[in-house]
């Protein structure tokens, strides 16, 4: 299986849409588990491409590629996943805050944690704190993961702490927070709980935040 796992994740760096495909329909038909094949197969492939993302050695329209395999292969894994390995670490309410319309590394964020054995509700752009709040008191969140790629949006991290404290339920869910603009310092004073640096640190802190 070492060998077939290894063509998966070398397809997901190559980002071979229809090859990436074909495999995990191969290690589905010789009765592997969706879980089996997302942790030896896919997400090691991630793993290396947020490596080579982060060196340098690959760049953001490549990586997109990639996550897109990515996120194809989840699709096709979908219906195999069962409950428990599909949301077995906890539910995630993601969303980029309000004002700001960047998504792409939120995206990234969401198929990693989704990857990981997250359940993720993504709220999309343009997230009014309210709306993080509600969503995360309707879905039994665990972790609320907020992204903002703006200087000037970057208060709105702060609003949305400040209504979940308002609302009650900020001792019920840890909070996470990135984007490019976004340091630990900035997620320590807001008083969130943790800091992702990138898509494979944030699966990483988020996987910390619910031990
Ligand atoms: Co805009 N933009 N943009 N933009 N844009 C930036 C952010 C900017 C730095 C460009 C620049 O001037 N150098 C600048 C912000 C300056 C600042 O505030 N300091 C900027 C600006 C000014 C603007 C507009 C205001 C431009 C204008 O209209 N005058 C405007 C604002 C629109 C709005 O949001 N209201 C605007 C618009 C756009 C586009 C729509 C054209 C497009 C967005 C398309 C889209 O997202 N669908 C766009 C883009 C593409 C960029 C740049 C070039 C690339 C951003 C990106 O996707 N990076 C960006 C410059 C740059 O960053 N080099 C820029 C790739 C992505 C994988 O990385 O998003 O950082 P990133 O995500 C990483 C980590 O940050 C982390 O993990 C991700 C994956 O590794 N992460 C998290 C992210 N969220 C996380 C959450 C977590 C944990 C980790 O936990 C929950």
């Amino acid at each position: 299986m070492e060998e077939l796992y290894g063509k998966m994740a070398e397809g997901l760096i190559a980002a071979d849409v229809e090859g990436v495909s074909k495999l995990v329909q191969e290690g589905l038909d010789k009765n592997l588990s969706a879980k089996e094949i997302l942790d030896n197969g896919l997400i090691p492939g991630m793993d290396i491409v947020g490596q080579r993302m982060k060196s340098g050695e690959m760049f953001i329209p490549e990586v997109l590629r990639s996550a897109k395999v990515m996120q194809g292969a989840i699709v096709l894994l979908k219906p195999h996943l069962s409950e428990e390995d599909s949301c077995g670490l906890g539910t995630v309410v993601i969303g980029t805050v309000e004002g700001d319309l960047h998504d792409i590394g939120k995206n990234l964020v969401s198929m990693m944690l989704q990857g990981s054995g997250f359940n993720v509700v993504d709220l999309g752009t343009n997230v009014k704190p309210q709306d993080f709040v509600e969503a995360a008191k309707s879905n039994k969140a665990h972790i609320l993961g907020m992204s903002a790629l703006l200087t000037t949006t970057m208060p709105k991290m702060e609003e949305t702490v400040r209504a979940l404290k308002e609302s009650g339920i900020r001792d019920q869910i840890k909070i996470m927070a990135g984007g490019a603009p976004v340091t630990q310092k900035f997620v320590d004073d807001i008083e969130a709980d943790g800091y992702g640096a990138n898509a494979a640190s944030a699966s990483e802190v988020a996987k910390e935040l619910i031990i």
